[in-house]
């Protein structure tokens, strides 16, 4: 029976942490645990989503329910109530509604205080991490077969009913998601016949109607050579040169996005050393499975810019073309003989150096789910004894999330330190205190232990990294990047919480820290007003022109966000109330500065596109508070008129929104098929409505959306999970599965608070 885990130790004794594992989540498999009960539980669960999973594509975390229910059972919950009429909607109906919401919610938090969730999505992670540990020969002792198995029927679970998978579970299939899944169930011993369904041939057939291998994007080229399934001759150029090129440079990869530069760090190391695997019995089948023409025919220089039309996002421009094709047949060429091999051997160290030094500072998580997988080959390439390769093994599980459809690689660590900030906030609008005192304080400690405390060791310049001394990180402080609307978030939460008395919901952070925070996120504003993610904007958009990854755009360079953007100014506002006399010149300069950024941004349409969640009510959200935070007010400010307008026109007839995440990938409001209404995006609604004083107005539309989200409500007090909610680089969606509880909780304390009694 499958067990989750909060601040487990596993993996040691080549693990480090900071603080005790907090926040880390891992899944076990002990075959003789559990009751029959529970396992038929599981089972059951499992049964329902594969017979669902055309419909509903994203699963519910119902593992990790049942596993916790055992731990903390459900309290007594009052009696369920509905709304048929506006006449139902009186404070203490909200009021049940959320005890309800809250006694279900205190049953879900992690023993540490965060709240764990699936944050999987993506496909095209896991076949890294697959390829990776096959070709390492760590497989089996780091994923031993019950993992495996799991592995399998999540990658059954999400074939498209046309044969292919996507780049995302709820994406049309791609040749990016079909070949690395296929490759990964041949990997993980199913037959080329094999599999659930016939699902391996149907997934060949459709490999092979739309083009076969050789149309994969780039990133997927790159694992393919790494296997042997595919010549080093047909991938563009990376060359670890790019390290040795001045700073002033502007293509220099340290002034890139942190997570194109760390993804593309390990993937020259290993281009430069064109590492393959051994030639095996599967690689020699792969090859001719996966392709239309025999291997030795395929002409690879063509290769290089093949792409399935499924794929394909964002184009190459030509420019790129004619880039690459020198490259390749000019330098590539040098650089591979005396005296050039001499250049390459030294960009190869400098990577190397650069690679160790992301592994050290991050505990082995690294940043991400890509150059995790990516230093763990680059270490075993240099060195397979070594103990870097070691300490990588033993951070493997902390990406592996178990759910009734099966197991997969995460798009981080985890969600944590996000979730919990959100769910404070959420827990305490509702003014239950006393349904969730235990809980919050719970939350206030892994809020406390999770900040970054320290900056990154050394020349901080020299190792082209921001400060991070008082921020807080997205998941956990042994991964410990730190990030502009991360550290906001947990400074409103830290705020909020400092209001209450020690006793209640445990000590205050101190102020001393809390002003490491401050001084993060000030020195986050770029030139434009705006706040990027994680660095300030060290190059030009025009970066964007050698975006070699067909299927991301806006990855080049940490660019201004509006939801960055508008965090920040949440919590330095937050926090000057507390704190009028720390640094208040800075802070507004900051916040005027960043108020027209964010007047810059917002759409003719009143919307802003938000860029980390679906996507213009989540934006819009964050456009609403940001201003309203800064003092303004419907009245007095057009921008906010015009995003209440936006928000309004896109309520569906039921009363609630659902927004597709086609939004953020065709840039224009999609809703869900037939019209369905979301919990989350009802919730973002709301939310932003009520900040804009709308019950002052016109009440009936929030009313309409309370009852929507009251009536959602399942029987035990948790409400149901619908689609995806969560972007990256517009193009990829990624689980937010938290929300579901925190956002119709948040949503429907302010409307009890604000709209009730007012
Ligand atoms: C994340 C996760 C957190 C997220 C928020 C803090 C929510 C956001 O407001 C700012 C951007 C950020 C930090 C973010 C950026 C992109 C990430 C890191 C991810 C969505 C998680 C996974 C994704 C990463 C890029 C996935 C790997 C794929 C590549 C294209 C490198």
């Amino acid at each position: 029976m499958w067990s989750y885990r909060s601040a487990d130790n596993v993996g040691s004794p080549w693990l480090e942490t900071l603080n005790n594992n907090v926040g880390r989540q891992t899944w076990h498999y002990d075959e003789n645990g559990g009751s029959l009960a529970d396992r038929v539980a599981l089972d059951d669960a499992r049964e329902k989503f594969r017979q669902n999973r055309f419909k509903q594509k994203h699963s519910s975390d119902i593992p990790m329910r049942l596993h916790l229910a055992k731990k903390n059972p459900l309290p007594t919950l009052p009696d369920q109530v509905f709304v048929r009429s506006n006449a139902d909607l009186t404070p203490d109906n909200v009021e049940t509604s959320l005890t309800r919401s809250l006694r279900f919610y205190s049953t879900i938090q992690s023993d540490d205080g965060h709240w764990g969730g699936d944050y999987g999505g993506p496909m095209f992670l896991l076949p890294g991490l697959i390829i990776t540990l096959h070709v390492t020969g760590a497989l089996n002792t780091v994923l031993p077969p019950a993992y495996q198995l799991e592995i399998r029927r999540y990658l059954y679970n999400h074939q498209n009913e046309d044969g292919g998978w996507g780049l995302h579970i709820e994406g049309h299939s791609t040749m990016f998601g079909s070949v690395l899944s296929y490759i990964t169930l041949r990997i993980l011993g199913d037959g080329p016949e094999g599999g659930d369904l016939e699902c391996l041939a149907r997934g060949r057939d459709w490999i092979l109607s739309h083009g076969g291998a050789t149309a994969i994007p780039s990133w997927g080229k790159f694992w393919l050579a790494v296997l042997g399934v595919y010549d080093w001759r047909g991938l563009n150029p990376m060359p670890p040169e790019m390290w040795l090129l001045p700073y002033m440079v502007p293509v220099h990869p340290a002034r890139m996005w942190c997570h194109c530069r760390m993804v593309y760090l390990p993937m020259s190391y290993v281009y430069g050393k064109r590492w393959t695997a051994k030639l095996t019995p599967l690689v020699e089948d792969l090859r001719k499975e996966l392709f239309t023409q025999k291997f030795a025919d395929i002409d690879w220089n063509k290769a290089r810019n093949e792409c399935a039309k499924e794929d394909l996002y964002y184009p190459h421009p030509l420019l790129q073309d004619i880039l690459w094709g020198t490259l390749h047949k000019v330098a590539e060429p040098m650089l591979a003989h005396w005296p050039g091999s001499k250049l390459r051997e030294k960009a190869l160290a400098e990577c190397m150096k650069h690679i160790h030094y992301e592994d050290e500072n991050t505990r082995y998580i690294c940043i991400g789910p890509v150059n995790k997988a990516l230093n763990m080959l680059s270490v075993f390439v240099e060195d397979p004894n070594s103990e870097a390769f070691k300490r990588h093994l033993a951070r493997v599980l902390d990406y592996m999330w178990l759910a009734e459809d099966g197991m997969k690689m995460q798009g981080y660590n985890g969600s944590q330190l996000w979730d919990t900030a959100f769910a404070v906030q959420a827990i305490l609008s509702t003014k239950l205190l006393d349904e969730s005192r235990g809980m919050l304080k719970k939350a206030h400690d892994y809020l406390d232990k999770s900040q970054v405390r320290e900056d990154s060791p050394g020349n901080m310049a020299e190792w082209y990294r921001h400060i991070s001394k008082g921020a807080w990180p997205f998941s956990t402080r042994d991964h410990g990047w730190p990030i502009s609307d991360c550290t906001s978030e947990g400074m409103k939460a830290a705020l909020l919480l400092a209001e209450l008395p020690p006793e209640v919901v445990g000590p205050k952070i101190p102020a001393e820290r809390l002003f490491d925070g401050v001084n993060v996120m000030l020195s986050y504003q770029n030139s434009g007003g705006g706040c990027a993610t994680y660095e300030i904007e060290r190059s030009y958009a025009w970066l964007e022109y050698i975006n070699p990854s067909e299927c991301f755009s806006k990855i080049m360079i940490d660019y201004s966000w509006v939801e960055c953007t508008s965090a920040c100014i949440q919590a330095l506002t937050a926090f000057h109330k507390k704190y009028p006399d720390h640094r208040p010149k800075d802070i507004s300069s900051f916040i005027d500065r960043a108020v027209e950024f964010l007047k810059t941004v917002q759409e003719k349409d009143g919307s802003w596109a938000g860029n980390w969640g679906v996507c213009y009510l989540y934006g819009t959200w964050f456009g609403i508070l940001g201003l309203v935070a800064a003092g303004e007010n419907y009245s007095t400010s057009p921008a906010i008129q015009n995003a209440v307008n936006f928000i309004l026109s896109k309520q569906l007839p039921d009363g609630g929104w659902g927004e597709s995440y086609l939004s953020c990938q065709d840039e224009v409001y999609t809703n869900l098929p037939d019209d369905r209404v979301h919990v989350v995006s009802t919730s973002w609604a709301m939310l932003s409505l009520i900040a804009a004083d709308q019950d002052k107005r016109d009440p009936k539309p929030l009313h309409k959306a309370a009852a929507v989200l009251i009536n959602s409500q399942l029987p035990n007090g948790d409400f149901p999970q619908q689609e995806i909610m969560g972007v990256f680089n517009k193009n990829c969606m990624i689980s937010y599965s938290a929300y579901r509880n925190i956002f119709p909780i948040w949503a429907l304390a302010e409307y009890r608070r604000e709209v009730l009694s007012s």
